[in-house]
């Protein structure tokens, strides 16, 4: 069965205009906008009063104070919570090194029964890789499997000047072959929460994730980091068994089969009571942070800590204005810290998980963990929940911490050349081109053998159709989006859409049709909120922007694993010109795959992504 055929599920079309804006060649050396008339504005602090202020200079805001429980917001000279992470970051000199190694093995998370697993280490999720700010990870990847080859997406990390570091095989890399390994370095520019992944076919829905702690600077205080907390579905048979299920069902109209259960940092109780909870201690009086990480493969998930609210202060790694919520909706991919007070009543509370029927989602049970306070005797919980909310979207307001603006004029100005219309393949987008993808468009469909990233190296601009390449010429322009669903979709469902290689502004969602005579006037160009993975409304749109500042070639899929596998995404092809180019040892990975792929264990039978 062709994969293209089975694309029908995801009624997407994409629709670009890209502004020609050109700023001076030093603009992103200084992350600084120059004068007027430049309407990328970047700013390195927002305590600036004047725009004219170089980056590197010192504010007073910045000045040197140590980060503790009552200034989460200090973190070293001159850098804080204020610094604009795409612009300045600080560099430790410090390098980081890790070594995760990939096994077939079994895993048991909820004690209802063993089963095939993919895990880093042997464990599940996999160990959390921790850096500071500025410090260089080096993490070395051993591929132990003998029948996949393998890589490592370090999700939503930048990535700056270091494509061939960001783990897609088909783009990046080739896969690691079996027995094969590949050290991927590179400098933490930004700061808070997230988790890598297997970005080989199914992988990751067996097992392949872990975390990603980079500390810095925080929006609120807290007293104690109680560190990551994993939230994903979870199935009894194995990704690459529902992955089939799926593609077949699709032929008849039917959706995935629903996930059997939900863990909450990789353990719950089995729906027979076997297996364990989480067990969370905290201790009266002190604030507490969580990093929640949502490493589903299906389904959205709300969570809530029964009579505990939260304080929402990151957007996946984006620090935010802090807002209140008693139910948190994570779309996959994305990441939220918050900040919670220990101020109860002294005993156990729930912490649930609960699949959101209303974003399509569905699951045969639910995920519980537990809050013990310190003086407590540990039992189940009699906490009641608070009210569940019934609306699937994304959480909102999502304000980033530092100001930053998107130009609005060139949108406006492009927006009257948009148009959505069906079957354009490949276009690029310095001029007022469009790609639609939808229902009769191609699925994306890299190669192994020959990735993005050699026919760079080559010169070889022959990209096949199915590449789904859309090339954005050059640095320091604002490039817009329209992702559409078609309109009368059979299928009318939310798909959480992630972006590689940049934080990107959420101008907008909508329901039905963008309409581009009345919608652009209600985009949000000011402070729109800023992450690494945002929800398209089921039967909607949402219309995003980001600024060309890292050239390499950057996938843009929707995150849900059957999907991206059927072939949801797109990649840009970002300043080829000034990419840094695969090296000696990029190329040994590759002949060793080859050598691997004469003969392999196993034919690739998807789009060779999986998120
Ligand atoms: C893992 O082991 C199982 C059971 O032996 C086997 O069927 C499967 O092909 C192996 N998977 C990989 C990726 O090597
Ligand atoms: C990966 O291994 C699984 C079994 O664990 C197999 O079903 C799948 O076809 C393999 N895929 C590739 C491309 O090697
Ligand atoms: C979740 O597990 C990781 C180890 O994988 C641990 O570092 C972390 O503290 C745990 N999170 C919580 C909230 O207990
Ligand atoms: C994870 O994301 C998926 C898909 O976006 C969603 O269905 C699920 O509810 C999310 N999980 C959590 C814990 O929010
Ligand atoms: C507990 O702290 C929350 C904020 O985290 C606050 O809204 C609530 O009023 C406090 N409750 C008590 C009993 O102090
Ligand atoms: C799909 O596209 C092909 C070729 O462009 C066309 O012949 C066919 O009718 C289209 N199918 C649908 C369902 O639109
Ligand atoms: C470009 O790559 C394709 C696929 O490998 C190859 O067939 C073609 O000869 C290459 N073209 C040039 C000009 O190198
Ligand atoms: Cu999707």
């Amino acid at each position: 069965m062709r994969f293209e055929q089975l694309v029908s599920t995801c009624l997407l079309a994409f629709a670009s205009t890209s502004a020609a804006l050109q700023l001076p060649a030093d603009h992103i050396l200084w992350g600084e906008r120059g004068s007027a008339g430049a309407t990328l504005v970047r700013r390195a602090t927002t305590a600036s009063s004047s725009s004219s202020t170089k980056a590197t200079s010192t504010r007073v805001a910045d000045a040197a104070c140590t980060n503790g429980p009552l200034t989460r917001n200090c973190w070293s000279n001159g850098y804080s919570i204020l610094t604009d992470f795409d612009a300045k970051w600080p560099t430790t000199g410090k390098t980081v090194s890790y070594n995760l190694e990939i096994t077939n093995t079994t895993c048991n998370p909820d004690g209802n029964g063993a089963r095939t697993c993919l895990l880093y280490n042997g464990q599940y999720p996999g160990p959390p890789i921790i850096a500071n700010w500025g410090d260089t990870l080096q993490i070395t990847v051993k591929n132990s499997l003998t029948g996949n080859g393998t890589g490592i997406h370090w999700h939503g990390l930048r990535q700056l000047n270091t494509n061939i570091m960001d783990g897609v095989p088909g783009m990046t890399e080739c896969p690691l072959a079996p027995g094969d390994t590949k050290t991927y370095t590179f400098l933490c520019t930004q700061f808070g929460t997230s988790w890598y992944h297997s970005h080989y076919s199914a992988q990751y829905g067996d097992g392949a994730i872990g975390p990603i702690i980079i500390n810095g600077p925080a929006s609120a205080n807290y007293d104690v980091d109680l560190g990551s907390y994993t939230i994903n579905d979870w199935y009894y048979r194995t990704a690459y068994q529902i992955s089939a299920i799926t593609d077949n069902n699709l032929q008849t109209g039917s959706g995935p089969p629903p996930a059997d259960t939900i863990l909450i940092n990789g353990t719950n109780k089995s729906p027979g009571g076997a297996g364990s909870y989480s067990k969370v201690t905290i201790t009266k009086g002190k604030k507490y942070r969580l990093r929640l990480i949502n490493t589903s493969v299906d389904n959205m998930i709300r969570v809530s800590l029964d009579s505990h609210p939260f304080s929402v202060i990151t957007s996946d790694f984006v620090p935010i204005k802090p807002y209140s919520t008693n139910w948190l909706l994570i779309a996959i991919g994305q990441r939220y810290d918050v900040v919670f007070t220990a101020n109860q009543t002294s005993g156990n509370y729930w912490f649930r998980a609960e699949v959101a029927a209303d974003c399509a989602s569905s699951n045969n049970f639910y995920g519980r963990s537990v809050f013990t306070y310190a003086d407590a005797t540990y039992a189940n919980p009699t906490s009641t929940a608070a009210t569940i909310p019934s609306v699937c979207k994304d959480e909102t307001p999502l304000v980033p911490w530092v100001t930053n603006t998107v130009s609005s004029t060139a949108f406006v100005n492009q927006v009257t050349d948009l148009e959505v219309d069906i079957g354009v393949e490949q276009v690029t987008t310095n001029g007022q081109n469009i790609v639609v993808w939808g229902i009769n468009l191609t699925a994306i469909d890299v190669n192994w053998e020959k990735p993005t990233l050699e026919y760079v190296k080559e010169g070889n601009t022959s990209y096949p159709s199915v590449f789904n390449l859309i090339e954005i010429p050059n640095e320091g322009t604002w490039s817009y989006w329209i992702i559409q669903e078609t309109a009368n979709t059979p299928v009318p469902i939310p798909h959480p859409i992630h972006l590689h290689g940049h934080d990107f502004y959420v101008l907008g969602t909508g329901s039905g049709i963008f309409d581009k005579s009345t919608s652009p006037s209600t985009l949000t160009y000011s402070n729109p909120t800023r992450r690494d993975v945002a929800l398209l409304p089921g039967g909607g749109w949402l219309a995003i922007a980001f600024q060309t500042d890292n050239p390499g070639a950057w996938l843009m899929h929707c995150h849900i694993a059957w999907h991206i596998s059927e072939g949801l995404g797109v990649q840009f092809l970002e300043s080829k010109s000034t990419i840094v180019l695969p090296d000696a040892t990029w190329e040994t990975t590759c002949s060793n795959w080859d050598t691997y792929w004469k003969n392999p264990v196993w034919p690739k039978t998807d789009s060779g992504l999986r998120v």
